[in-house]
C-alpha cells in the first residue's frame, strides 16, 4: 500500500498543503509540538501522512524536540518499504537564512539532515517550497534553496524534485504534478483521483 509522507519543520505548512491537495480537513495552524504521532490519512489504498514538525518550536523544550525527531526517524525507517514518496516541506522565505545560521555554528541544519536521511533510505524525495506568496525574487530564492540542498543551480534543472507552491493561495500545481507523476510511474493511476 503506497504511502506519501509530508515532513518538515513545524509551521512550514505541511498540514495546509495536505489539505489543499487532498481536500481533507487536516488541522492547520495548531500549536506546534503538541502532536507526537504521525497523522495517517487513508484514501482507499493510498496513505498520506502528516508527520509531526521537527526543529525549533517556541514552548517546546529540547528533550521533547529530540523525542519528536526520534519518533519521525523510527516511523520512516520502519515504513520505508511502503513510502512511495517523501515530501520535504520548507518555508521559502526562511529556509536559506536558517541553514546558513546553523552552518555558521558548524552544525548540520536539521532540514538538510532530514533530506540526507531520506536519501540514505533510498526514498524518492521531493521538496515542496511553500509560502512562495511571501517572496518576490522567486528564482533567486529557489536557486538558493536548491544549492543548500546540494542541487546545483539553476533550480529549473530540478523541477522533478523542487516544487514551488503556496498552500494558502491554493497554488499547489507543481507538487500535485510531481505526486501524480510518481503515482503514474508506480502504475497506480487508480489513486490519481485523490490528488487535486
Ligand atoms: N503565507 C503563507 N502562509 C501559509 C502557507 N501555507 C500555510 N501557511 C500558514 O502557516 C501556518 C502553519 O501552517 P500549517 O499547515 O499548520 O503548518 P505545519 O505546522 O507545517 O503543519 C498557518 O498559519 C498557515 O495558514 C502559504 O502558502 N503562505
Ligand atoms: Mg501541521
Amino acid at each position: 500500500m503506497p504511502e506519501i509522507i509530508f515532513t518538515g519543520r513545524s509551521n512550514v505548512g505541511k498540514s495546509s498543503l495536505i489539505r489543499a491537495l487532498s481536500g481533507k480537513k487536516v488541522p492547520v495552524g495548531k500549536r506546534p509540538g503538541v502532536t507526537l504521532a504521525p497523522l495517517r490519512l487513508r484514501f482507499a489504498d493510498l496513505t498520506i501522512t502528516d508527520m509531526p514538525g521537527f526543529g525549533f518550536m517556541s514552548g517546546v523544550d529540547e528533550k521533547k524536540r529530540e523525542r519528536i525527531k526520534d519518533v519521525i526517524v523510527k516511523y520512516i525507517e520502519d515504513g520505508a518499504a511502503e513510502i512511495l514518496l517523501a515530501v520535504l516541506v520548507v518555508d521559502a522565505r526562511s529556509f536559506s537564512e536558517v541553514v546558513d545560521r546553523w552552518r555558521a555554528r558548524d552544525e548540520i541544519p536539521v532540514e538538510v539532515e532530514m533530506f540526507e536521511f531520506l536519501h540514505e533510505l533510498d526514498l524518492d524525495v521531493v521538496v515542496a517550497v511553500n509560502k512562495m506568496d511571501n517572496v518576490s525574487d522567486r528564482d533567486e530564492v529557489l536557486d538558493g534553496i536548491a544549492q543548500r540542498l546540494g542541487m546545483f543551480p539553476p533550480w529549473r534543472q530540478w523541477t522533478d524534485v523542487i516544487a514551488p507552491v503556496s498552500a494558502k493561495k491554493g497554488d499547489v500545481g507543481a507538487i500535485s504534478s510531481l505526486i501524480k507523476g510518481r503515482l503514474h510511474s508506480a502504475k497506480r493511476d487508480d489513486l490519481l483521483r485523490f490528488i487535486r
